[in-house]
């Protein structure tokens, strides 16, 4: 036989083409993607369906270790599990630096628990909380070295704001070693500052977490992270944009010649603040929906959707980032009921990202299929170094394929998702489009709904530089 799979009978989608084609695989690679492929072990029918880059999710939250009364509810097997149901075949979660420690035993003690728990492959990103001399002078760059080619840095949270003269340092070095920063703009004394206001006036509920971090205070973060990228001569990433104020930060930035490269996920598309006054039985339903930043209003929405339009956003990532309700509640730490200050914030989305996105924007007509794949696989792998080995169809890319129905109607529902968290925030949402099969490096993974692959099928992968000035 002249492959181990062939995928006959569907319509091929890239970011630039789209084309009926029959794709040959071969030792997990595809070798041949042509009207006709030869002979093949095994060939799966594709008709009436999409053939799609496997979707790459780089920004989400497995298992890390967020402080003494907040566990995630997701271990790497059932994040990846999620990931795959939803047409998922690389996701990138963080190795997060606890202050005070070392990065290096961060990044090994995360890889540990990764191994052979993953359904899909697994890119680690790093969390940088402090950046000492040991981190700056030989941790940082013999990881960057090693593959481990991107981090995060955070303008806000106790545990893991940098201040201004940090920020710029670990800039400087990534552009030294040609590393890729992502940065989480949100003010932090702005934020305590509205906190401790909301506070003394007596406000102590969910939607509390919205009005302590308006758009304003996301807005001003941008403002400066981008100056510091600018004085720096470092192209960033502004991940979980959330609406208009930041933006406009960065189209701002881009009119004046910066590389800023921006993020946003389907919450900040499909929820709004409003979602957090939800009381429920005992006054904390709209816990179901903190996340930082918290989601906006119809508006903001309607700008989010321009910039993906426009290409202001070239990734969409969910920022899975899961809790279980009663954490969320306060079951671990019962100040949550006392003050949203102590609601974890994030919420799942790892499942569900692929078919919000494609429903709420394909399926609209607001955006084209290719830049559906765009947006969802080729320029997360160009943006992490993981082109030209993922992120598209074609001779040598992973085998890494989703095959979608772009007429399928689903509603979303809590219990036939695969995540750890016991609630999605899409309960009852319709989508139309949705994933069938899920295939990595050649290897059915997930089949309707049903997991068909093994723990330890994922690899942890190491990545290239994205290159200088990129
Ligand atoms: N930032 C994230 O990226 N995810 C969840 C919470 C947060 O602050
Ligand atoms: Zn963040
Ligand atoms: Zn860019
Ligand atoms: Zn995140």
């Amino acid at each position: 036989q002249e492959f181990d799979l062939a995928i006959r009978g569907g319509t091929v989608v890239t970011a630039a083409d789209t084309m009926r084609a029959e794709i040959g695989i071969r030792d997990g690679r595809i070798v041949s993607v042509a009207e006709r492929v030869g002979p093949a072990a095994r060939s799966i029918d594709a008709g009436g369906l999409l053939v799609l880059p496997g979707g790459i999710d780089s920004h989400v939250h497995i298992a890390q270790a967020s402080g003494p009364d907040v566990v995630m509810a997701d271990d790497f097997a059932s994040a990846t599990r999620a990931a795959a149901a939803g047409g998922n075949t690389c996701v990138m979660p963080f190795a997060l630096q606890p202050r005070g420690r070392s990065l290096r035993e961060a990044v090994t003690a995360y890889r540990a628990l990764a191994e052979g728990q993953c359904h899909v492959d697994v890119a680690i990103h790093m969390i940088v909380s402090d950046p000492n001399p040991a981190v700056l002078g030989q941790e940082l760059p013999a990881l960057v070295a090693e593959g481990y080619t991107s981090f995060k840095v955070f303008m806000t949270y106790d545990d893991l704001v940098l201040n201004d003269r940090q920020i710029l340092d670990v800039f400087d070095l990534a552009r030294r070693l040609g590393a890729r920063a992502m940065v989480h703009a949100e003010g932090y004394d702005a934020i305590r500052y509205m906190t401790e206001r909301l506070e003394r006036a007596g406000t102590k509920a969910p939607y509390g977490h919205a009005l302590s971090r308006p758009e304003v205070v996301e807005r001003e973060a941008a403002h400066r992270a981008i100056a510091h990228a600018e004085l720096v001569d470092l192209p960033i990433v502004i991940v979980h944009v959330s609406g208009r104020e930041a933006m406009e930060q960065v189209a701002w930035a881009r009119a004046r010649g910066l590389k800023i490269h921006a993020e946003t996920c389907p919450q900040y598309l499909t929820l709004t603040a409003e979602d957090l006054k939800g009381l429920g039985d005992d006054g904390m339903e709209g816990a179901r929906y903190v996340c930082s930043p918290p989601p906006r209003d119809a508006e903001s929405q309607a700008a989010i959707w321009r910039g993906i339009e426009t290409g202001v956003f070239e990734v969409v990532s969910s920022d899975h980032c899961p809790f279980r309700y009663a954490d969320a509640k306060g079951k671990r730490n019962p100040r949550a009921k006392e003050s949203f200050r102590w609601i974890p914030n994030g919420i799942p989305g790892i499942e569900t990202r692929l078919p919000i996105l494609f429903s709420e924007g394909v399926s609209t007509g607001r955006i084209s299929l290719n830049r559906f794949v765009a947006l969802t696989a080729t320029n997360h792998a160009r943006l992490y170094g993981l082109y030209p080995r993922k992120g598209s169809i074609g001779p040598g890319f992973d085998a890494d394929l989703t095959l979608w129905d772009p007429n399928r109607r689903e509603t979303i529902r809590q219990e036939r998702l695969h995540h750890g968290a016991d609630y999605t925030p899409w309960e009852g949402f319709t989508v139309t489009g949705w994933p069938v099969m899920t295939i990595l490096r050649g290897r059915v993974i997930a089949e309707e709904g049903r997991i068909t692959g093994e723990p330890d099928w994922g690899r942890v992968i190491d990545r290239a530089v994205p290159g200088a000035g990129t």
